[in-house]
């Protein structure tokens, strides 16, 4: 497990780089229509901080989850039930932003996909049963898996942050997300 360490400890801070690059929350008029989608996680940041050998990979002040519940957890049921999106299923009309609030203590991404699949984060992929990453998450470095840079569909949400996924370029139909980092993190968004 300790060699896992590193490559998550950069996976950190490359996504607090990345998180700068993030988009601006619309204005009031703009938010009209508009759906939310709540990022939630209760990393204990004493545990996690420690583990992940970063003093801000988990700023939740009252999460509780330690790492080893969470990876318990995880092994037990495939998921961590506390790490989720909510709603998990929803319908927007065709140009409303949907927008994210992360709630967590840590940084989540909402990435469109083709299929469900494994992220970047190598040592949650196969016990959350998605062994083969999904390609929008990620690139394959010499070290293994790299994210992929943020896009208008691959969005970054740092704890605390909000920001809007704009639903402009997209037809009707139905879409799939899921973090990138948590893959049993999923949404399922129907544009109408
Ligand atoms: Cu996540």
């Amino acid at each position: 497990m300790w060699h896992k360490k590193v490559s998550i400890a950069l996976s950190a801070g490359s996504l607090a780089a990345l998180s700068a690059l993030a988009f601006a929350v619309p204005t009031e008029a703009a938010r009209q229509g508009a759906q939310r989608i709540k990022i939630n996680d209760d990393c204990n940041p004493a545990s996690f901080n420690q583990f992940l050998g970063s003093p801000d990979a988990c700023v939740k002040k009252n999460g509780k989850t330690t790492i080893e519940a969470f990876i318990a957890e995880l092994q037990a049921t495939q998921k961590v039930a506390a790490w989720n999106f909510k709603p998990s299923m929803l319908k927007i009309k065709e140009g409303r932003p949907v927008i994210l609030d992360n709630r967590g203590g840590e940084t989540h991404t909402f990435t469109m996909v083709d299929h469900f699949g494994g992220g970047f984060v190598e040592f949650l992929n196969a016990p959350s049963g998605n062994p083969v990453p999904a390609e929008e998450c990620v690139t394959h470095g010499a070290g293994g898996l790299l994210p992929k840079p943020p896009s208008p569909v691959n969005v970054f949400v740092s704890a605390g942050a909000r920001e809007a996924f704009d639903t402009a370029h997209l037809m009707p139909g139905t879409y799939l997300f899921q973090c990138c980092i948590h893959p049993w993190m999923r949404v399922v968004l129907t544009v109408k």
